[in-house]
């Protein structure tokens, strides 16, 4: 048996070998749709690639490794690992949810899903006495997302897990705003994460894809099932950037984290701020959670300057220079982002203000350049 490896070295060596054809140390771009047979059956573990590829292979096992899995798989997006995951419900079976989760997860939930005859519920998931009052007997799935996005609430695990134990009720965590350098919801009990490694994973804003990791062998099957008969799968060419990104996933969000702290507090004394929304602030509602279960507290926040309303917060982001105004988060590059207007703009007004996503509210994606030159271009935006 392999000795089990530190975090930092499974990001680059976890679930790999060189390959067996010529030895390459990085995975093969294997950008075959087929596989020759000597034989119908008679072929080397890999058929079709929509089933099996040895590229999109390589990242599931890389992907197992760092979550402490002992089952990965890849799609083309976080919403279509999301999607996989909804699939093992039935008409009737309910989810209850946080309300305060990224748009295009409400609106596979709301605009989908809920078409199909599942219920779900959204309760403010950070406060867990809110989510033992929805659950019944058709309750079948827990949605997490911690952080939340955009509004940084913590949501604790293990209190979700003790909550459902013994009940045939899965426990899933969105682990996309943290990633696994951060947080790893397997090893607090839950049963599936998943992530848009379009985000940290992949790490430079250059892939779209999805994953989920697991550890019981039928549930495996089951998302295996799934993944295969669906076919919502990722192509070889983006599993290898995502495996190349996972590489460096730890030494990037060492700096990410960094980066994100000297800013908040910078935001939090800046006289023209109302508000600063990261878990890292001993004034965070969820800060005991958030140190408990997080190494460190991640590379986005969000905030509020005094008096803002919707122009204003339009004006700061169209003012900064090295952000760049855009959708997604998690790349080495800085982003800056509107959620009313942009991510969130799928969530009924109403609905998305109640969690606090307000028309004033600014988004950072905190990258890993000169934290120096990132301040400076936040100065200037803010006034
Ligand atoms: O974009 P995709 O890879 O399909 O992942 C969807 C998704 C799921 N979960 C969370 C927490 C996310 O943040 C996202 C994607 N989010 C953005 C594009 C964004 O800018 O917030």
């Amino acid at each position: 048996m392999k000795e089990k490896l530190h975090f930092n070295s499974a990001t680059i060596h976890g679930g790999q070998n060189p390959d067996k054809a010529y030895g390459a140390v990085m995975p093969p771009i294997y950008q075959t749709s087929t596989y020759a047979q000597s034989t119908p059956g008679g072929h080397k573990g890999f058929e079709y690639s929509r089933t099996h590829n040895p590229t999109r292979q390589a990242l599931e096992r890389s992907l197992a490794s760092i979550e402490e899995g002992a089952y990965g798989f890849a799609f083309g997006s976080g919403l279509a690992a999301m999607d996989a995951v909804l699939k093992l419900l039935k008409p009737g079976d309910e989810i209850i949810s946080t309300d305060d989760l990224y748009g295009g997860s409400y609106r596979l939930f709301k605009k989908i899903f809920e078409d199909f005859g599942l219920k779900f519920h959204f309760v403010p998931m950070h406060n867990t006495e809110y989510i033992g009052s929805k659950i019944n007997k058709k309750t079948k799935l827990i949605w997490v997302e911690t952080p939340t996005n955009p509004m940084m609430n913590i949501i604790d695990i293990k209190s979700i897990v003790n909550l459902v134990k013994g009940k045939d009720i899965l426990v899933a965590v969105d682990n996309t705003f943290a990633s696994s350098y951060i947080q790893q919801p397997l090893i607090l009990g839950a049963d599936i994460v998943m992530h848009s490694a379009t985000k940290y994973l992949a790490g430079h804003s250059d892939v779209v894809l999805g994953a989920l990791i697991l550890n019981d062998p039928s549930l495996a099957e089951k998302i295996g099932f799934i993944q295969n008969a669906s076919g919502a799968i990722c192509g070889p060419m983006d599993s290898f950037l995502t495996l190349r990104g996972i590489k460096t996933l730890h030494v990037r969000m060492q700096r990410h984290c960094e980066n994100t702290a000297t800013i908040a507090h910078f935001l939090n004394s800046h006289p023209k701020i109302e508000k600063v929304y990261w878990p890292g602030f001993e004034s965070h509602p969820n800060h005991k959670v958030a140190k408990a279960q997080m190494k460190d507290y991640g590379g986005m926040l969000s905030f509020i300057t005094k008096g803002a309303n919707y122009e204003a917060a339009i004006s700061i982001v169209e003012r900064l220079k090295l952000f760049t105004l855009a959708e997604s988060l998690g790349g080495v590059e800085s982003l800056a982002g509107h959620p009313a207007s942009m991510t969130h703009a799928s969530i009924p007004k109403k609905v998305r203000e109640k969690s606090g996503v307000v028309d004033a509210l600014i988004r950072l994606s905190v990258g890993i350049e000169d934290v120096r030159d990132l301040i400076s271009d936040l100065e200037k935006a803010i006034g």
